[in-house]
């Protein structure tokens, strides 16, 4: 079968959900892709940040093979010979002293919120069911109705509603927005520490220090979604690290499987994560033994590979380069490690053009709201193939 021929069966039986380039990949190694008919591309996108470790890691390949002839699925009913060790190898690896195991980036921050709410009313007083969550302005936490009830994108709310109630929006990199929504019910303040889907937004230098200072004053937990930002992605293990901040509360997920298997998680010290009573949650998948097995890898990949290290090097080197680019469409080029996003002027009508004249030169990169194009490639990527990059991104911006 060719592309067209894969294309046609998604759009006669698949959901219509996404808007995807009519490129059909078959493969994937390190930082590169190759579709049905044998081309190559560099993949820009890293899956969303979820293939930080590059495509098919051949460490965390053996992990999955493994630990998959052994046993998959316990429940946990049961206990299984990987999860402890996964607690622990990700609570000396984050400083947290525990972890609550889920799947998708949404689930485990539906688990953070939670979490939040139960300290509130079990904690602070806060009186039931009163807890509020503060969230920003062009955020994304996921795709379930509590996630979308804190969006301001249209596109993910406008058929969904009615809405879970007890959040809060607030701009974005604005702490006195925050210190003015702040009440005496307030459980958590929610933030990306950048805004991935916005169009990656970097708050203000300070911003997150300053939102850490206001939480403590005011008896508030800080939440940080670093399902995207987090594990090496903008140069150090966890983006909150630029800040020298620490979440009361930080979920992880994407990279936490090397892109293999969904894999997410809660971190949050003793009293608070202690707060979770047997039976309150769970899921039937959280916390498997292949899961554990694959996080298990994918952490140790991120480390002894040092890629937060790599990324914070090649993403000063790539940003660098996109910004000496003449280009008479470029708005801003912004980000912080491999994650980078050039804006060009709305005007021009959206990115998506530019995204298909990159993947002609094999790169594939995706626009984020409109005009945007995201540069995130895998952080195992070399120098080497940043310049062999950068012309042809070069032709795609002056031509
Ligand atoms: C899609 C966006 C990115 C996330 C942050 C939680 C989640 C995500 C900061 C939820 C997931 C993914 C979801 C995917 C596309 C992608 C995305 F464009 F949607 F927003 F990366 F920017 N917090 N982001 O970025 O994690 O439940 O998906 O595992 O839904 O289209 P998930």
């Amino acid at each position: 079968m060719d592309t067209n021929a894969y294309i046609e069966l998604e759009n006669k039986y698949g959901a219509n959900n996404y808007h995807p380039l009519d490129v059909v990949l078959a493969r994937g190694s390190g930082v590169w892709v190759e579709d049905v008919e044998g081309h190559r591309y560099l993949d820009c996108l890293s899956a969303y940040s979820a293939v930080n470790q590059g495509h098919v890691h051949p460490k965390i390949l053996a992990a999955l093979q493994e630990q998959a002839s052994r046993i998959t699925l316990t429940s946990r009913a049961f206990r299984n010979d990987q999860l402890g060790l996964f607690y622990q190898e990700l609570s000396q690896m984050s400083g947290y002293e525990m972890s609550l195991p889920m799947n998708s980036g949404a689930e485990a921050v539906e688990t953070a919120v939670k979490l939040a709410r139960k300290w509130a009313y079990v904690v602070k007083g806060v009186p039931r069911y009163q807890a509020e969550v503060i969230t920003c302005q062009g955020n994304f936490h996921g795709r379930t109705i509590s996630m979308i009830s804190t969006s301001t994108e249209p596109l993910y709310r406008q058929d969904f509603g009615p809405f879970t109630p007890g959040f809060v929006n607030v701009p974005y990199g604005d702490v006195a927005a925050v210190a003015q929504a702040i009440t005496p019910h307030t459980a958590a303040v929610l933030v990306e520490p950048i805004q991935g889907e916005a169009g990656v937004i970097v708050p203000p230098k300070g911003y997150l220090q300053a939102l850490r200072e206001l939480c403590d004053r005011h008896q508030v937990l800080m939440i940080a979604d670093e399902i995207q930002t987090g594990l090496g992605r903008t140069g150090r293990r966890f983006a909150c690290d630029h800040e020298q901040v620490r979440p009361d509360i930080m979920v992880l997920g994407k990279a936490l499987s090397g892109g293999f298997y969904p894999v997410s998680a809660v971190l949050a010290d003793r009293p608070i994560m202690g707060l979770i009573q047997a039976g309150e949650h769970g899921s039937t998948f959280g916390g498997n033994p292949l899961a554990a097995a694959i996080a298990r890898a994918a952490l140790r990949v991120l480390e002894e590979e040092k890629l937060a290290e790599n990324a914070a090097r090649l993403g000063e080197y790539l940003m660098e380069q996109l910004a000496e680019i003449p280009s008479r469409y470029v708005k801003e080029v912004r980000g912080k490690g491999l994650l980078i996003g050039v804006e060009l002027h709305h005007q021009l009508g959206g990115a998506r053009p530019f995204c298909m004249a990159l993947k002609a030169r094999g790169i594939l990169a995706k626009e984020t709201h409109q005009h945007v194009i995201r540069f995130a490639p895998p952080l195992v990527i070399d120098q080497q193939t940043i310049d062999w990059a950068l012309p042809r991104i070069r032709e795609v911006l002056t031509s």
